[in-house]
């Protein structure tokens, strides 16, 4: 049966693209029922309780933990899906070799036969959602389609949604197009396609957060990505931290790790009480939409308005913020449980294990009892250093632009680029060790340029040309500077204590935006000398410094060698300006 626009029970306020369009998927879909989310409270909570009836959600303990939840996915669907991932553009060549590749016509067709009826005895969700202020000439909307509670309710806490974000589209005339059903959960049924020529977003087959909450990783950064290159913006998997010094004054930074190595954490730092003075304040941390400003500088919002963060290894010593987070109205997916029906993982001192992740009882021999992967989805209104600035309409300048990896070798502490078009190359050459953060194989090295191998909706080499354009259309671009909280010595400790102790690499930073800060020239760009960095309280062994700031240059040359590689075969839409920044490391290298 057909649900005629008109008996959608659709709100007054929502537009007729709209109505058209889930009249038209549930036409297709044959749901039991339809519900347009307002984004209220009572809302919310009815979606708690309704998925603690049908045993989606289980409830902690409400009095060590009010407002908490656990839900267990699918054993076989707790990751990002990559290999089911594709950007569905009309020439092969636009998505590029760093994506998979379907014909629209065939992707669609394909999806087409999943969604069928797909929703049958289901109640279909319209989920209208914000990304970024809903007063942000910046931020766009869109509507997810979802027969997912857990999504539903995700993306209350992930995004502004809700009957604000309809208006605005509303006043737009324009959304993305995001349907998601969760269809068998078999991942043989299961992708995830992007239509960046028609702003349209299907997943099918995964109830995990990169794969069903489609205003995330689909929609800020794969579809975002393509809107931001044909507009002159950028779109990227960075955090976004204002750090405060002693004077009063603030710096913002934007910094691009890959999956799980460390943007939550650095986005909430909890300054070491040695650096007394030092502030931090959380503007996002997970993706970053910038803009050239009139005064020449970049400035960026935050598009998410809640946290989907790696749980295992939080805790009061690594971030005592991200663990009083957590605490209350926080809906926990995979991690293990104790008697007493707390929350427990990796990393946590008190308490032990009942209930691993996929509820049964624990037993060392299955594995860890949190999975690796397990996350927390909050607020980010529950952040202790949630920035007011957050919700600027403009957003903030930014000083510096920080790439980073995982790298238990090889990259220093920090390094800064000599000038843009370097970093721009210091981000294509990126690599960093797989994590769990997607299904596959962990802690392999592998190249992740801008950490956003898993997100640029189209061809690298358009994506460094546009890179390349963004430098010269700004007059007074962000300092480039590469991290490494990873090194680690013989034995496979890290020789950094990383975390709370990150802010020392932040403030050296700050100071080279500044015009200070002292360093050495190496090949690769400039290393700061031991004592610029500030070591005060921090009790390192002898010779620790000197290892982690070390430039090798066999090692480099080996590297550079690889990264040359690497681009190469983005033939023809490799940049010139890349190529050349690439040849002078080479030569800078043979040099030294
Ligand atoms: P995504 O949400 O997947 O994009 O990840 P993320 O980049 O936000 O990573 P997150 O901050 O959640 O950190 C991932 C893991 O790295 C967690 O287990 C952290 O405890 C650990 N981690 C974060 N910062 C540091 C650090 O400075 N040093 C070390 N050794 N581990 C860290
Ligand atoms: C990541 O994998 O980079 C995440 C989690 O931030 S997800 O939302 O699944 O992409
Ligand atoms: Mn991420």
């Amino acid at each position: 049966m057909a649900t005629a626009p008109e008996h959608l029970d659709a709100p007054q306020s929502a537009p007729r693209n709209v109505r058209q369009w889930v009249a038209e998927v549930a036409a297709h879909t044959q749901p039991e029922r339809i519900h347009w989310c307002d984004g209220s409270e009572a809302e919310y909570r009815a979606l708690i309780q309704g998925m603690l009836g049908s045993g989606v959600l289980l409830q902690l303990n409400q009095q060590t933990h009010p407002g908490c939840y656990l839900h267990h996915s699918h054993p076989s669907d707790v990751a990002r899906v990559e290999h089911l991932t594709f950007v569905c553009t009309e020439q092969a060549a636009d998505a590029g070799p760093n994506n998979n590749w379907i014909a629209p016509g065939e992707a669609r067709a394909r999806m087409a036969a999943l969604f069928a009826g797909c929703m049958r005895g289901r109640t279909l969700y319209v989920v209208p959602y914000c990304m970024g202020p809903l007063d942000s000439p910046f931020a766009r909307c869109g509507v997810e389609i979802t027969d997912s509670p857990y999504v539903a309710a995700s993306m209350r806490l992930m995004t502004r949604m809700g009957a604000a974000a309809l208006e605005r589209i509303g006043r737009d005339g324009t959304f993305i197009r995001g349907l998601h059903s969760t269809g068998e959960l078999d991942p043989e049924r299961r992708f995830i396609m992007h239509f960046p020529e028609t702003l349209e977003i299907q997943s099918y087959g995964s109830g995990y957060g990169g794969n069903a909450l489609l205003g995330k990783k689909c929609h800020a950064l794969r579809i975002a990505s393509w809107q931001a290159r044909s507009e002159g913006w950028m779109a990227e998997h960075m955090l976004l931290v204002g750090v405060e010094n002693p004077a009063g004054q603030t710096h913002y930074i934007a910094c691009a790790f890959p999956s799980a190595c460390g943007k939550t954490n650095l986005a909430m730092l909890v300054p070491p009480e040695t650096m007394p003075g030092w502030k931090i304040w959380t503007i996002g941390d997970d993706i970053a939409w910038l803009h050239p400003g009139a005064d020449g500088r970049l400035w960026a919002i935050n598009p998410e308005a809640g946290y989907f963060g790696v749980v295992p290894g939080t805790n009061a010593q690594t971030n005592r913020h991200a663990n009083d987070m957590i605490q209350h109205n926080t809906i926990f997916t995979n991690v293990a449980m104790t008697a007493g029906r707390e929350p427990w993982w990796e990393g946590l001192e008190d308490g032990k294990p009942a209930f691993d992740w996929q509820g049964r009882p624990y037993d060392p021999k299955n594995g860890p009892a949190a999975h690796p992967n397990s996350r927390f989805t909050v607020s980010a209104h529950q952040n202790p250093s949630y920035s007011p600035m957050a919700d600027a309409p403009g957003g903030v300048p930014i000083s510096a632009l920080v790439f980073g990896g995982r790298r238990r070798s090889l990259a220093p502490l920090v390094y800064q680029a000599r000038n843009w078009s370097h970093g721009v190359l210091v981000g294509a050459g990126m690599a960093s060790e797989t994590t769990a953060a997607a299904t596959g194989a962990v802690g392999v090295v592998r190249r992740d340029p801008m950490a956003m191998q898993p997100f640029t909706g189209y061809n690298f080499g358009d994506y460094w040309a546009h890179w390349l354009a963004m430098g010269s259309s700004i007059s007074k671009p962000p300092g480039i500077f590469h991290v490494n909280w990873f090194r680690r010595d013989a034995a496979g400790r890290f020789l950094w204590p990383g975390f709370g102790e990150n802010l020392r690499v932040l403030a050296w930073i700050i100071e080279r935006c500044e015009g200070r800060g002292a360093a050495l020239e190496t090949p690769i760009g400039a290393v700061p000398t031991e004592a610029a960095i500030n070591l005060a309280g921090l009790d390192l062994d002898p010779g620790t410094m000197a290892e982690l700031l070390a430039v090798r240059t066999p090692d480099w040359q080996r590297e550079m060698e690889e990264i040359g590689s690497y681009l190469a075969g983005y033939g023809a839409r490799l940049p010139e300006a890349l190529r050349r920044e690439h040849a002078e490391v080479l030569a800078r290298l043979a040099r030294a």
